[in-house]
This record gives C-alpha cells, sequence and structure tokens, in this order.
C-alpha cells in the first residue's frame, strides 16, 4: 500500500476510534437507573420514587431516568440489598433494620424505645447524626441519598390483646430478617419468626405465625388486618426508611449528576412527608373500621425495661454506646 494512503487510513482509524470513545462515554453516563420497593405502587415510598424520577430526568434534560419496580418486582428486601451491593440494583428503598444486618452501625436507628417521638427521630435524621449515619454507608458499597418516614412499630396478633409481656408469651411474631429485631420480640418474651415481607401473609393463613410488628400503613395496605385483630401500639421502634444507591452506579456518575442525585432524593423525602401522614391516619381508621381492637390500656414501662439487654449488648460497642447516648441529648 503507498505510503500517503497509509497515512491516510490511520487518521480514519484516529477519527473512529475518537468518535467511538465519545459514544462509550456518552452512554456510559446517560442510562435508566432501577430502583427496588417491596411496598406496593400506591404505597407513599413509591410514589416518592416516582416523583424523584420526574425531578431527575427533567433535569438531566432527559439523559438519565428512574424506573421505579414496587411490590418486590426485583426480590425481597434482604435479596436485592445484596443485589444493590453488588452493583446488580442501582437504587434501593430499604428500611434501616433490613440495611442494618449488612451495615451494623445504622442499627442504633431501630433501638427499641430510643426515640421519644417521631419529631425526636426527625430531628435526629435532620441533624448531624443523620448525615453521619448516611454518609457512614459508603464503607459497605451504598450512598445513603435520604430517609423516608416510616412512623412506629406495634404488635398485632391474632390470638388475644396483648397489654401485658405475660400476654406475648408464647405468641409466634414475624419479624423482618435482622438479629435485632429477633431479640427484641425475644426479650419481650415472644418467639420471633424471621420472614421476607411477601410471606407474612402466608404465614398467617398456614398458621406459621401468630401475629407481626409494623407500622399501620403496612399494617393495612399488605392485608395482614384482616387476619391479625388486636392491635397493640407499642411503639417498640420507629426505624426509619431509607434511599441508597450502589456505589457502583454512583461512581459512573458525573460530579454535577450527583448533586441532582441527592437533591431530588431529598425533595422526594419532603413531598413523601404528607401523603404518610394522611396514610397513616387513613390506615388506622381503617382497620378500627374492620373492627381491630386497639389495645390502648397497656403499660409500655414493662416494654420499655424488657430491653435492658439489647441495650447492654449494643453498648458493649463504645462507639454505639456514644451514639445513643448523643441521641437522647438531642432535644
Ligand atoms: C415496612 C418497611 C418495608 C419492610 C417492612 C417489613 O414498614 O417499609 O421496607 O421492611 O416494613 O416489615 O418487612
Amino acid at each position: 500500500m503507498p505510503v500517503y494512503r497509509r497515512a491516510g487510513l490511520s487518521r480514519t482509524m484516529t477519527l473512529v476510534f475518537a468518535l467511538c470513545l465519545t459514544a462509550a462515554s456518552a452512554s456510559a453516563f446517560a442510562r435508566e437507573f432501577r430502583v427496588a420497593d417491596t411496598q406496593n405502587e400506591d404505597y407513599p415510598t413509591v410514589q416518592a420514587l416516582n416523583y424523584m424520577g420526574h425531578l431527575i430526568t427533567e433535569r438531566t434534560g432527559g439523559r438519565h431516568r428512574i424506573t421505579v419496580f414496587p411490590s418486590r418486582q426485583l426480590g425481597e428486601e434482604k435479596e436485592t440489598l445484596e443485589q444493590t451491593r453488588a452493583g446488580a440494583i442501582d437504587l434501593n428503598r430499604t428500611n434501616i433494620a433490613l440495611i442494618g444486618t449488612m451495615v451494623p452501625s445504622v442499627n442504633v436507628l431501630a433501638m427499641p424505645f430510643l426515640f421519644r417521638s417521631p419529631e425526636h427521630l426527625q430531628r435526629v435524621l435532620e441533624g448531624p447524626i443523620g448525615s453521619e449515619i448516611l454518609n457512614g454507608l459508603e464503607a459497605y458499597g451504598f450512598v445513603g441519598l435520604a430517609y423516608y418516614d416510616s412512623g412506629a412499630r406495634s404488635i398485632y396478633n391474632r390470638v388475644r390483646p396483648v397489654r401485658s409481656l405475660d400476654d406475648l408469651k408464647g405468641l409466634r411474631l414475624r419479624v423482618q430478617q435482622s438479629r435485632q429485631m429477633s431479640d427484641m420480640i425475644r426479650a419481650l418474651g415472644a418467639e420471633p419468626v424471621e420472614l421476607p415481607y411477601g410471606q407474612v401473609l402466608t404465614g398467617f393463613t398456614t398458621g406459621l405465625i401468630d401475629g407481626a410488628e409494623n407500622n399501620w400503613p403496612s399494617f393495612v395496605t399488605t392485608g395482614h388486618y384482616k387476619y391479625a385483630g388486636y392491635y397493640t401500639p407499642t411503639q417498640h421502634t420507629v426505624s426509619p426508611d431509607v434511599l441508597v444507591m450502589s456505589l457502583t452506579a454512583w461512581d459512573n456518575l458525573s460530579p454535577d449528576d450527583r448533586i441532582i442525585f441527592r437533591e431530588a432524593a431529598q425533595r422526594s423525602s419532603l413531598y413523601m412527608r404528607e401523603k404518610w401522614k394522611a396514610l397513616d391516619e387513613r390506615s388506622r381508621k381503617r382497620a378500627e373500621e374492620a373492627g381491630v381492637k386497639i389495645v390502648t390500656d397497656f403499660d409500655r414501662k414493662p416494654f420499655e425495661a424488657a430491653m435492658a439487654g439489647i441495650y447492654a449488648k449494643a453498648e458493649r460497642d463504645p462507639a454505639t454506646a456514644a451514639l445513643i447516648e448523643r441521641i437522647r441529648k438531642v432535644e
């Protein structure tokens, strides 16, 4: 081949190579992000994620899109979290108790009877402690983007009204797949049964469990209230939900896009708050109308006292002990 033609060819090759590189980097930065949520499509967290998706599409001029997979379409919470950590799922809306099995430091937010009220929790989450906990996720392969309200969790069952620790004896109560939650139910004198969220209903219909514990919206939207006629507002934990992104997906975002994602997540959390309040109220009413007995004449003190062992275990770690102390001090 004549020399001049070879030179021309190599120029063309360089050009083609450069074009390929540009195309490849553009596609690496423009993409669809898949989000897992265990709740159904009307649930406030799912609505919030859809809202976040709109914001992101708008602010990136359609370069990035979010596709939400509600109702455990991508699997149960524990599995989807593992996949998120591995980078196979981009985003995950999960409860603190679940991610606490992978990131022990977040378990403090699921400590029983630690928060005086939902407002106390909110102030902790919005302050430095909330940010420290979100930032701490990074060492475990997740980027914490926002917290979502999840109300207070309480005990419900179908056998008898629970007014005392004695009433809990012998009850098989479903808990999330979390050691801390199992320990807590055991310390109250009941028998914990760890099950994924999607199997609780079958647990009721097959008689595997007598009850469970959750907030009002989850109790009602899942249909558990049709099986468990006694709800005791123990409000033992107020563990929030949290939105995490896989570190792999995060690493592929440009610095500007990272800001867009963070801001959209924060705004979606505020957007969800009003919806949450309304659903919380509506769910409680719906349960009552359906005949669920809300057991209010119970003494919360012995329930709190039964947690001494859980605290002793958690506080063996000086960092956790210090964090619990700081949380208590938040006005
Ligand atoms: C809900 C929470 C879910 C899931 C569920 C459960 O309140 O939003 O993410 O953890 O509880 O009990 O499994």
